[in-house]
């Protein structure tokens, strides 16, 4: 005899995934010029498929119940990859274990699918307790890498300290996303490594990489920002010097500490890294996107610095598992210019935003630098406003054409 709760429960199931995954996003608000967001997430824990979740035989599983749940989808690297748009997502188990999973998307803003299983990633001579926020990065090598954090237990504690952990930068390199080689974990001078990148090309001959020195897990102690450094080798890859390139700075978001997101992205003007800074409220650490620019020369000078954030948690993007976070560790540039940026909210699903490289080298280069103090915050909004005075008659409407750039702050940094 058929089970009937099984059955019903079996195609309610799949009808409501196959709605998820067959959903067309849409933007969300006209925005603020620089990027679009949009209506939905692209990747949650419902998108995990079923098969990974639940007993499908109604004879060890006559309930339908889920047996292995899965609690959040975040922190995705990103990758073009044989047309489609890749993201490897940190997909964290009921369990509290993340691992890696693979989803593509036609379009790169919805109908994203896990392909069939989690990616198996060899484990190194260390047991990873925990590997999490892969950076996908194509190098000029031939290889496409994935960097990421492994996360183990501190061993010189006492017993009764279950808490204490050490995170590390795992190495893994693949030709297909599907056969990925474990490559010996990073050595840097640091006792702790998270958000470590590597670059896309060589420099001087060398692998160069972006670190983020700290000395404990949470905290950065005397771990100064992002850093930048040069390893002879891959495997293994080891950071003698590691120089500081994006420092924390006192009262601005990235004053408790900052990581860099995804592989930073190459232009006429300079190299865009997006990064994600971080500050400490009564409410807890709020984490928040910014972005930079480095010299094409020198990887270690920063050319153009807007102040303040980026993007920052809106809506519902502000509540999950760890409330008041965005994240991103993956964005795709593609060939028409556009740029698609995977981020995370809270620790707990995938969205996109939609830009371009030009928006964005504009936005970088013409926003006003921070220039940590209020007094300057309101001379830059006033020389702002004496600009348009100079555009705009009272009715809002150009009454100056022939200024091409407004005076003040803005003229500086116009080219
Ligand atoms: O919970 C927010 C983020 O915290 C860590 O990032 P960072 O080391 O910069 O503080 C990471 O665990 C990250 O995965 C997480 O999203």
């Amino acid at each position: 005899m058929k089970n009937k709760e099984f059955q019903d429960r079996l195609v309610a199931l799949q009808e409501r995934y196959e709605k998820l995954i067959n959903r067309n996003n849409e933007r969300a608000e006209i925005g603020n010029g620089i990027f679009n967001r949009f209506k939905y997430p692209v990747l949650t824990s419902e998108h995990t498929p079923l098969h990974w979740k639940y007993d499908l035989n109604p004879m060890t599983n006559p309930f339908l119940m889920e047996r292995i749940g899965v609690n959040a989808v975040f922190n995705a690297g990103a990758i073009k990859f044989n047309g489609k748009y890749v993201m490897v997502a940190r997909v964290e188990g009921n369990d509290r274990k993340s691992f890696f999973g693979i989803a593509e998307s036609p379009n790169g803003i919805d109908k994203f699918e896990f392909w069939n299983r989690p990616i198996s990633i060899p484990e190194s001579d260390v047991t990873d307790a925990n590997i999490y926020d892969m950076r996908l990065i194509e190098h000029e090598d031939g290889w496409i890498y994935g960097v990421f954090c492994t996360e183990r237990r501190k061993t010189d504690v006492p017993p009764s300290d279950t808490s204490s952990a050490v995170a590390q930068c795992g190495i893994v390199r693949t030709k297909d996303l599907v056969e990925w080689e474990r490559l010996e974990d990073l050595t840097t001078s640091s006792s702790q490594q998270r958000n470590v990148v590597l670059h896309p090309e060589f420099v001087n001959g060398k692998y160069a990489f972006y670190t983020r020195p700290q000395d404990g897990f949470i905290d950065p102690g005397s771990g100064g920002g992002i850093a930048f450094g040069l390893s002879e080798k891959i495997n293994p890859a080891i950071v003698v010097d590691q120089k500081v390139v994006d420092s924390r700075i006192y009262h601005t978001i990235n004053e408790a500490k900052n990581g860099l997101g995804p592989g930073p992205i190459k232009t006429e003007k300079g190299w865009l890294h997006l990064a994600h800074g971080v500050r400490n409220t009564a409410a807890g650490l709020r984490y928040v996107l910014y972005l930079f620019m480095t010299d094409l020369q020198d990887l270690s000078k920063i050319i153009h610095k807007p102040g303040g954030y980026f993007m920052a948690p809106e809506g519902d993007e502000r509540v999950g598992d760890v409330s008041n976070v965005l994240f991103s560790s993956g964005w795709i540039s593609d060939d028409d210019g556009s740029v698609y940026i995977y981020y995370a909210s809270s620790d707990s699903r995938m969205h996109v935003a939609t830009s371009t490289i030009e928006r964005l080298c504009d936005y970088v280069i013409n926003t006003p630098e921070d220039k940590f103090s209020s007094k300057e915050s309101v001379l830059s909004i006033n020389a702002l406003i004496d600009a348009n005075e100079l555009y705009l008659d009272e009715k809002n409407e150009a009454v100056n054409d022939s200024i091409k750039v407004p005076a003040g702050e803005f003229v500086s940094s116009k080219e």
